[in-house]
């Protein structure tokens, strides 16, 4: 019989000393993810973007550990709120730069400006923007690696709360276990789907208590505690692979910016924002660091310093690139394109 579990891991902000192992190379990446979208989000006020750009900010303790325990073989399928993880799995800012500035060089060649990027062959899905949909797509991933005699891979889907409502999550969900892929579902519940406030999204007391259902095994996480969210999702992570049930994680955190940046969020509550769960997880990381002592602030801005320089740089050589010329072009993502080429 399937056995399922329902356990919850309570943060560890106040007791733990010292931090998780990885907490200084995750704090490395979130800084990376939130330097490069502050950047994106001043091209895009400044006209310099067209279309919507989507940002992580306050997600991003939660996104980098999605990323940072995965290995080359692994499935990783992130969302919009995924860019620290996304660079931890080892997404270049080359890509995203070029996505967004519409470089004829990038992996969307300039046609999608945002979100829909991936790395098919390196195991970075490319989105598909229809809620909770990428769950199958994991699981299908998942199981093509089975039918290939592959060993030793698991998947990592991320989900927002309002995705967790679809009946494709539901779907998804559901064959993950009756397969037992070896699969982690990491859920964010950021508060808001859009302007939607959680009590109209679902009425069960927990989103984790979902898990027993599904027969998959869940734990929640204080999103905002990087240390909390490296222990949780890195032991989800390698419990999927020791070939325990599906894992379910849900961590909760407040979205601390617009849906996009063209809606300026003014339906979130002032009562919300003073939340435990609406502080910037990167202040806090930093408060640790500070407080433990972890670095002295030579190196803290050093690590900025170089954020900003590798930002810089990405968006240069974007910046210089030719746009897509339609009326000349077959169109086919790049990344689709190697996929196909490598079958022929
Ligand atoms: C099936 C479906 N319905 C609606 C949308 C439009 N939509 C895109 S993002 C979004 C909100 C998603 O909320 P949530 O899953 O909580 O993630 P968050 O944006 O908060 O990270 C909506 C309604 C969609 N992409 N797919």
């Amino acid at each position: 019989m399937l056995q399922t579990a329902q356990r919850t891991a309570k943060s560890k902000t106040k007791k733990i000393a010292p931090p998780h192992e990885r907490f200084l190379d995750a704090f490395r990446w979130m800084l990376l993810a939130r330097t490069l979208e502050e950047k994106l989000v001043s091209l895009y006020r400044g006209g310099l973007i067209t279309g919507g750009v989507y940002i992580g900010k306050g997600q991003e303790a939660v996104s980098v550990a999605c990323g940072l325990f995965l290995q080359k073989d692994d499935i990783f399928a992130p969302l919009i709120r995924d860019q620290a993880g996304r660079s931890a799995f080892g997404e270049p800012l080359l890509d995203v730069t070029q996505t967004y500035l519409g470089s004829r060089q990038g992996p969307m060649r300039g046609r999608d400006g945002n979100i829909h990027r991936g790395r098919p062959q390196q195991n970075q899905l490319a989105m598909v923007s229809h809620l909770g949909a990428m769950i199958s797509v994991t699981v299908g991933a998942l199981m093509a690696k089975r039918f290939k005699g592959e060993k030793n891979f698991i998947g990592l889907a991320c989900i927002g709360e309002g995705g967790m409502q679809t009946g494709s999550f539901h779907e998804g969900m559901n064959i993950a276990a009756v397969e037992q892929v070896p699969l982690v579902v990491v859920a964010t519940n950021n508060h808001y789907a859009y302007s939607t406030p959680n009590d109209r999204e679902f009425a069960c007391h927990d989103l984790v208590d979902r898990a027993i259902g599904y027969g998959f095994e869940g734990y929640s996480v204080d999103g905002t505690d990087l240390s909390a969210c490296l222990d949780v999702i890195g032991g989800a992570v390698k419990r999927a692979r020791a070939g325990r049930p599906p894992q379910l994680v849900v961590a909760s955190v407040l979205r601390l910016s617009g849906h996009g940046e063209h809606d300026d969020a003014s339906y979130v509550t002032d009562d919300i924002k003073q939340e435990p769960f609406a502080r910037d997880c990167l202040k806090v990381a930093e408060q640790m660091i500070i407080d433990l002592n972890l670095l002295d602030a030579e190196t803290l801005a050093e690590w900025r310093k170089d954020a900003a320089a590798q930002v810089d740089e990405a968006i240069a050589t974007a910046q210089k690139e030719a746009p897509p010329e339609g009326d000349k072009e077959d169109w086919c993502a790049v990344a689709t394109r190697e996929l196909v080429d490598s079958f022929e």
